[in-house]
């Protein structure tokens, strides 16, 4: 494990974004645990926040042209990330999607830069990997094609079948998956902690039912 991606367990657990408990998913699957990244909501959260998510891009070396929030939640996120990125010499274009069509001005659901090339999506978290395939519909109708996905945590969940849901989604599209961290990292973070002992035996426990 790398010092930024220790460094943004700990931020996380700091600012409760990574929770331990019992939290119903998306998929109905019940987990000891939950990422909340609306949780980072100063604007110094956001500016480590930012920070991570471009050193993990940096370090994956994938090229893409534009980068893409999709609505909401990835809309913050993608947005500093591109100016963490300038803040690093790298200056791409960005675009976001609103969810409701407008009918009048300018029209379209795309703002910001023509979603054109290749895109990265920016986003917080997959487990089954359904928000991240509604990106790639947006992207394919706008005529565009899929670089790669960033997120923040990669859940290493199952998807629909007996791949992990990254799998499925690198497998579909041809594309690859970062992310800051995976639950692989945050599980021997948890083991190398005094006082996380039944939170890391129960995130196990989750690993072996839904994990892959
Ligand atoms: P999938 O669409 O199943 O990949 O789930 C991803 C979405 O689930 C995220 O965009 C969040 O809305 C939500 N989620 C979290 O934010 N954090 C978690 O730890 C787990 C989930 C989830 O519901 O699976």
């Amino acid at each position: 494990m790398h010092d930024y991606q220790k460094n943004f367990i700990e931020f996380a657990i700091r600012r409760d974004v990574l929770r331990f408990g019992d939290f119903t998913l998306k998929s109905g699957r019940t987990s000891p645990y939950f990422f909340n990244a609306g949780l980072f909501n100063t604007g110094e959260d956001l500016l480590e926040l930012s920070k991570a998510y471009a050193a993990a891009l940096e370090r994956s070396g994938l090229n893409y042209d534009i980068i893409f929030g999709p609505a909401y939640k990835g809309i913050p996120l993608a947005t500093v990330t591109a100016m963490a990125l300038a803040a690093d010499g790298i200056n791409k274009p960005f675009a976001f999607n609103r969810k409701e069509k407008k009918d009048h001005g300018e029209g379209g659901n795309i703002v910001g830069a023509p979603l054109q090339g290749e895109v990265l999506v920016v986003d917080d978290v997959i487990t089954a990997g359904t928000a991240i395939r509604e990106s790639m519909d947006l992207i394919h109708n706008a005529g565009a094609r899929p670089a790669g996905v960033l997120i923040a945590l990669d859940r290493q969940e199952r998807g629909t079948g007996d791949k992990s849901a990254i799998q499925e989604v690198q497998d579909t599209f041809g594309i690859p998956v970062v992310s800051i961290i995976k639950l692989d990292q945050v599980l021997d973070y948890l083991n190398s902690r005094p006082g996380f002992e039944e939170h890391a035996a129960r995130v196990a426990t989750y690993q072996q039912a839904y994990g892959i």
